[in-house]
Order: structure tokens, then C-alpha cells, then sequence
């Protein structure tokens, strides 16, 4: 069975308690509920927050050392800062796959960039929730 992690960044514990016009109104719980019952029987899923870089950073070399199969990575506002996050996925050989909730294209200038996108295979935005879904999707089979 292919063991892929889930990583969220900062302010995504957030999600579903506030600007729901934009993020939605599911939480992150609902959204890691609704993965393992997707994926029950066909991908071992672990699910990581947090609002620290360095702690998603540790967090990476952590899975690369366990050698997972795939990483879905929301960066949250890291995507468009953080060399040290970017360097971290390039470094790791791991299979990741970008994930924004948002359409990122569609919102300010400073979103528009992400750091982090070159050293993923692939980049999802916009799809909601259902972005997680469809990269642990591909992942599984990939
Ligand atoms: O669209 C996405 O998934 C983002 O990665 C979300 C980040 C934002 O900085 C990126 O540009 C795009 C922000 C996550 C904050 O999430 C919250 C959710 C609910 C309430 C407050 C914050």
C-alpha cells in the first residue's frame, strides 16, 4: 500500500471557522475524515499541520527518511516566501504535489508566485477541497 502525508502550513487549522467565502466551510478534521474514507483500503494516509516553517521542514525530512511514496502539500502562505520550504522538497526526493484550495491566479499579485511549485510534479488550485482528493488520487496510482 503507497503511504502518502498530507501537509498543511500556517493558518490552515483555521480552515472552516473563518472566510468560508474563500476556503469553504469543512474543517481541516472533516477534510482528513473524508480522505480516509476515499482512500481506506488503498493508501496509508498522515496528516500534518502546522504554523511553524521549520517545523514542516523537520516534518519533510522526516517522511523522506521514512521514504513515503507521495507528499500533498498546501504551503499556505510559505508557498510564496519560503526558500527554506522549497529547498526542503527538492532535497527530500519525494513526490509532491501542490495543493491550493483557492485559485491563486484569481487573488492578489503576491499569490501569484509560488517557490515551491517547480520542485512539485504537479500544482492544483482552485479545486477546494477536492484538490487534496485528486493529488492523493494521483499519487496512489502515479
Ligand atoms: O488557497 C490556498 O490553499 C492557500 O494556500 C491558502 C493560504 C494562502 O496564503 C495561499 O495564498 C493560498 C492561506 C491559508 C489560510 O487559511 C485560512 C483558512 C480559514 C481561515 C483563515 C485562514
Amino acid at each position: 500500500m503507497k503511504r502518502i502525508a498530507i501537509l498543511n502550513g500556517p493558518n490552515l487549522d483555521r480552515l472552516g471557522k473563518r472566510e468560508p467565502e474563500i476556503y469553504g466551510r469543512a474543517t481541516l478534521a472533516d477534510l482528513e475524515a473524508a480522505l480516509r474514507k476515499e482512500f481506506a483500503g488503498e493508501a496509508e494516509l498522515e496528516f500534518f499541520q502546522s504554523n511553524h516553517e521549520g517545523a514542516l521542514i523537520d516534518k519533510i525530512a522526516a517522511l523522506a527518511e521514512a521514504k513515503f511514496d507521495g507528499l500533498v502539500i498546501n504551503g499556505a502562505a510559505f508557498t510564496h516566501t519560503s526558500v527554506a520550504l522549497r529547498d526542503a522538497l527538492a532535497g527530500s526526493g519525494l513526490r509532491a504535489v501542490e495543493v491550493h484550495i483557492s485559485n491563486i491566479y484569481k487573488r492578489e499579485e503576491f499569490r501569484h508566485h509560488s517557490l515551491t511549485a517547480p520542485v512539485c510534479v504537479a500544482v492544483i488550485s482552485g479545486l477546494g477541497l477536492e484538490g487534496y482528493h485528486a493529488a492523493v488520487r494521483f499519487l496512489t496510482k502515479a
